[in-house]
């Protein structure tokens, strides 16, 4: 009920009566008011005028799954939201859930996380009050070789929300590392549970540092946030909330193909590698040639030197500049 008050607040500049409110939401005076107090007590600035009704005049940075879900304008992502202030990681979670049976496109949000995850074992620095911890629990209907296109998906939708939020244009550094100046803005984690032949369940987990302004020692070089690149304070609620959304649109075009087919072209106008020389650490030997771009399975395309198109698997290698990260 929270979200449905707060987005009916948000929608209206001028006083909301609490009948008006009572009546849209088939509760009762009593319950209207406590919410009301306890947005209050989150940081909202709600006046409140006998005989005209409620009237929101300031709203918090504050990330909980009402003020995300108040400004989500969604078909299936997020329509079940779960916020922790902390929790150990949110695809540890997002992963708990789906085994209870949540429903498709449940969201998981923290403000902080104990036990942040990275790949292969990896950690990811989650500190509170600053970033952004989400994931995405899907269930789609597609063969399990496809599901490593969604990490790809999630870069897009992180780098256009960051496009939309702050004017920041981001790059992708393939696969799953949104850059900005060359530097780490974002990471992704995508985490699957299937059987050979079907997906139970997918987690993509998205970390995005947006107000940092100090990494600790280790990422200091590499890290950044959108805060230091763009001088500005962002909200994290509203990037949230954008984020959802880009995903949700392109998870939806993802679907109706089970390919990249027509998202190829967006993905390679963000791919920072593009053109340039890579450098690609693979188990088997490390080998360099030119980035061409990714095919529709979200595989990164490197020419050899002699012309040989290699065609590289996310999970089995890294891809770095031949001059540093990027
Ligand atoms: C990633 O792994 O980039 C995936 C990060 C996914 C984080 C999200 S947060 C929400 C969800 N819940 C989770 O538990 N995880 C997901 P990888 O490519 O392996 O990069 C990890 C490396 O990035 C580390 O070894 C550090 O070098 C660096 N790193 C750690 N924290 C960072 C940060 N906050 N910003 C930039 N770089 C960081």
């Amino acid at each position: 009920m929270k979200t449905e008050i707060l987005t009916i607040l948000k929608e209206n500049d001028g006083f909301v009566s609490g009948q008006d409110l009572c009546s849209r939401l088939k509760v009762s005076r009593t319950a209207v008011w406590k919410v009301i107090r306890q947005l209050q007590e989150e940081g909202y600035q709600i006046e409140a005028v006998r005989n005209k009704g409620y009237r929101l005049l300031q709203t918090p940075d504050v990330m909980t799954a009402a003020e995300i879900g108040s400004r989500l304008h969604t078909r299936l992502i997020g329509k079940k939201l779960v916020y922790y202030d902390e929790t150990d990681s949110t695809n540890i979670q997002g992963a708990k859930l789906a085994r209870e049976g949540c429903p498709d496109g449940t969201v998981v949000v923290a403000d902080s996380q104990t036990a942040g995850k990275g790949r292969r074992g990896r950690n990811w620095s989650s500190p509170h009050g600053s970033s952004i911890y989400i994931s995405f629990v899907l269930r789609p209907d597609i063969p399990p070789a496809c599901a490593s296109s969604i990490t790809l998906i999630a870069g897009m939708a992180a780098a256009e929300a960051i496009k939309a939020e702050t004017g920041i244009l981001a790059g992708i550094k393939w696969p799953n590392d949104v850059v900005i100046n060359g530097k780490k803005v974002c990471g992704i984690l995508t985490e699957m549970n299937a059987e050979v032949e079907a997906i139970h369940y997918i987690v993509s987990g998205i970390g995005i540092n947006v107000n940092q302004q100090e990494f600790p020692e280790e990422i200091r070089e590499t890290a950044t946030s959108l805060k230091l690149e763009g001088k500005k304070e962002v909200n994290r609620s509203s990037l949230a909330a954008k984020l959802a959304e880009s995903f949700e649109r392109f998870y939806e075009i993802f679907l109706q193909t089970g390919d990249l087919s027509q998202l190829k072209d967006l993905y390679e106008g963000m791919l920072v590698n593009l053109g340039r020389q890579v450098k690609v650490l693979d188990p088997k030997g490390d080998y360099q040639g030119i980035c061409r771009g990714i095919n529709i399975e979200g595989e990164l395309l490197v020419e050899c030197p002699g012309g040989d198109l290699r065609q590289v698997r996310s999970g089995e290698v890294s891809v770095r500049g031949v001059y540093g990260y990027v």
